[in-house]
């Protein structure tokens, strides 16, 4: 089975609220055919969830936040979740709608309903999830990444693979040369953070791809621009991009 994380700033246009990608979603959803193995999706907020965390100064923290805010946040995403859907029915996939608030209760994973979702990706259907407004307890709610959703089912499913397709070609050691890390071994390299991003952006992917690699698990970062490197990762074939290798003791 193979998880993969659609970045909130491959699907939309970060630069202009509310706008998502079409065609580059379109141009993603076409290649997934290509892929004759379980997929799970997972994908981020962009200027749809991150646009109104950031209005609405909503964080990761569990806390008392605006409740108009929660609102909002959790219908754009509902939004944004639908064109990712259509694309996906366009392109003749069957993709299953699954919200957060499935699977989760509070800032915990539910293992059992976790457990189902490989089932349902075994199926044939595809299930499609994203991070969200969430309610915590006692009045307090939070912001979930997907970043973490992909964590939590790694942790659970032990996928053959994880993909996070980027705006980017994957990490870079040095950001003006724009030279590529092939595979990141050792130090973690430093990363300008985006204000726009209230789960934090390239460093929470990056942390979280750590903390997947570490149990076992290959992660790549690859161009979500060029959806074909998405499709050689998962056939593997050579491709462009970063790769986390999974093992177990860092
Ligand atoms: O873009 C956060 O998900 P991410 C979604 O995967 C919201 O970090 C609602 C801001």
């Amino acid at each position: 089975m193979i998880l993969i994380k659609l970045g909130g700033s491959i699907i939309t246009n970060k630069e202009k609220p509310l706008s998502a990608r079409k065609k580059t979603i379109d141009d993603i959803t076409k290649s997934l055919r290509k892929i004759k193995e379980p997929v799970i999706i997972v994908h981020g907020g962009g200027s749809y969830g991150h646009y109104w965390s950031v209005k609405y100064d909503m964080h990761t923290k569990e806390r008392k936040y605006d409740i108009r805010g929660v609102s909002i946040i959790k219908n754009s995403m509902i939004e944004l979740n639908k064109i990712i859907l259509d694309s996906l029915l366009k392109n003749k996939l069957n993709p299953y709608a699954l919200p957060p608030t499935d699977f989760m209760s509070g800032n915990k994973p539910i293992l059992n309903k976790i457990k189902e979702i490989e089932k349902i990706a075994k199926s044939g259907l595809i299930p499609v999830t994203y991070g969200d407004a969430l309610w915590f307890g006692k009045n307090k709610t939070y912001i979930l990444s997907g970043d973490k959703i992909m964590t939590h089912f790694a942790k659970i499913l032990k996928p053959r693979l994880c993909i996070f397709a980027l705006n980017e070609d994957g990490l870079y050691s040095d950001l003006k040369s724009k030279k590529l890390i092939s595979e990141l071994k050792g130090n973690i390299p430093l990363m300008s953070e985006n204000k726009m991003d209230v789960t934090g952006g390239m460093t929470r992917k990056v942390e979280e791809a750590v903390k997947i690699s570490k149990m076992g698990t290959n992660v790549f970062f690859v161009n979500g621009k060029k959806p074909e490197r998405i499709v050689a990762v998962v056939k593997n074939r050579e491709f462009k991009g970063t790769m986390f290798r999974g093992k177990r003791n860092g």
